[in-house]
């Protein structure tokens, strides 16, 4: 029996409605083409770690000065986490318990800034994140939130427009790191561009943190005053974040993840972060992250010899997005029967966009978890044709059902890990 199956059996003896929801949503895992860039397949060891005794430990505090006793070996597990953090992205200090990306990113704010500060993010629109300064969320709600968005000719950042946005707003933090850009950044121009404003620098590397461990994108750790990061995109680990930085924030840092922004650290999480960082000594790891990138720009080619137009016109690490306005179309129908093929992506506005945030121009995808799987230059082929044919065919039923056919033989060749 495998371990997903022998899971389903202990949760189905305590609660038969609970595990047959699960088992449900495992099928749709194994038999669908994920291509949200932000997902992935955590590894058996990473459930494991993170479905274990250790949920049930109290551990306020940093290891070595906790709130509550009986704290010895899961200071054990923080600190190994903590190491191999450290160790793999070359930082001074790594704070591993923020249960989230935007966890982490609060307690960067509150690191680095006192409420009612100017910050200077990348517009939401233009692939930037909620947490980077939008209206609705604690970033826009208690700083004083600007942006900075792509250039409209290349629809790629051009850091003479970012400089004279941060000379006109002078942000007492300026963040870089987006969910949706299918670029890399110059961090050593955003580092001269803080530095030029008296602002510090946080990078939010989120969706690139795996191809950062794996040498297939450049490092913001040498230039940030802070690195945000989550654990489950690329990063190919458990739900969760992480905050890197230099020795001169630690303690700020520590205090503002708890009990500034979190209560007690979910020690079974930094179990999983800790089993995953490990997995990225190996050489295999290295080669996930290259062949992320590579599969990638393969999908890219491939979607554009299928006539489609993407935004800048490729990508250079794990994602891309398509625009539909040369189609006449919108994201929300094309994900709608990309779920009906079991192909999963996610409807995103794109940059300049003039349609509605519910139902935007654009269809985000990416690789991470294709490759986790597997898959490679052949199969991103198969993927680029598939995705167009819904596309170019849009509700025929039958091109429909024949894709969702050569969709399910992909995931059947490169079954999930868990059997
Ligand atoms: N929601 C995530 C994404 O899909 O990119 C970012 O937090």
């Amino acid at each position: 029996m495998g371990m997903a199956a022998e899971r389903l059996e202990v949760i189905r003896a305590a609660d038969p409605d609970l595990a047959a929801i699960m088992e449900r949503e495992l099928e749709r895992q194994e038999h669908t083409l994920e291509l949200i860039p932000s997902e992935n397949i955590a590894s058996p060891a990473v459930l494991a770690a993170v479905g274990s005794w250790l949920t049930n430990k109290y551990a306020e505090g940093t290891p070595g000065k906790r709130y509550y006793g009986g704290c010895e070996f899961v200071d054990e597990v923080e600190s190994l986490c903590q190491e191999r953090a450290t160790w793999l992205f070359g930082a001074d200090h790594a704070n591993v318990q923020p249960h989230s990306g935007s966890s982490a990113n609060l307690a960067a704010f509150m690191t680095l800034c006192k409420p009612g500060d100017t910050i200077l993010g990348m517009d939401l629109s233009h692939g930037g994140h909620l947490t980077h300064g939008s209206p609705v969320s604690f970033s826009g709600i208690f700083y004083h939130a600007e942006s900075y968005g792509v250039s409209p000719e290349t629809e790629q950042l051009d850091y003479d427009l970012v400089r004279a946005r941060a000379r006109e707003v002078r942000p007492q933090m300026l963040i870089a790191g987006a969910s949706a850009y299918p670029r890399l950044f110059d961090f050593a121009a955003l580092a001269d561009i803080a530095a030029e404003v008296d602002a510090r620098l946080l990078v939010d590397m989120a969706h690139f943190a795996g191809l950062v461990a794996g040498g297939a994108h450049p490092s913001p750790v040498p230039y940030a005053d802070l690195v945000t990061l989550t654990t489950h995109k690329t990063l190919r680990g458990p739900w969760g974040g992480m905050v890197l930085s230099k020795e001169r924030y630690a303690k700020a840092v520590d205090k503002a993840v708890f009990p500034g922004a979190q209560g007690g650290p979910l020690l079974h999480a930094i179990a999983g972060k800790a089993v995953a960082l490990k997995a990225w000594g190996e050489p295999e790891m290295k080669d996930y992250a290259q062949r992320v990138v590579a599969n990638a720009k393969r999908l890219a080619d491939g979607l554009i010899a299928e006539g489609l137009r993407l935004v800048s016109g490729g990508t250079d690490n794990h994602l891309m997005l398509i625009d539909l306005r040369p189609l006449q179309l919108t994201g929300k129908a094309v994900q709608e029967v990309c779920d009906s093929a079991r192909i999963t992506v996610n409807r995103n506005s794109i940059p300049f966009d003039q349609a509605s945030k519910f139902n935007p121009s654009g269809i985000r995808l990416g690789t991470p978890a294709v490759t986790t799987r597997g898959m490679g230059i052949a199969e991103m082929d198969e993927i680029a044709t598939l995705v167009a044919r819904l596309i170019h065919h849009l509700g025929d039923e039958a091109v429909t059902g024949e894709v969702k056919k050569r969709a399910r033989a992909l995931c059947e060749a490169y079954p999930l890990p868990y059997g």
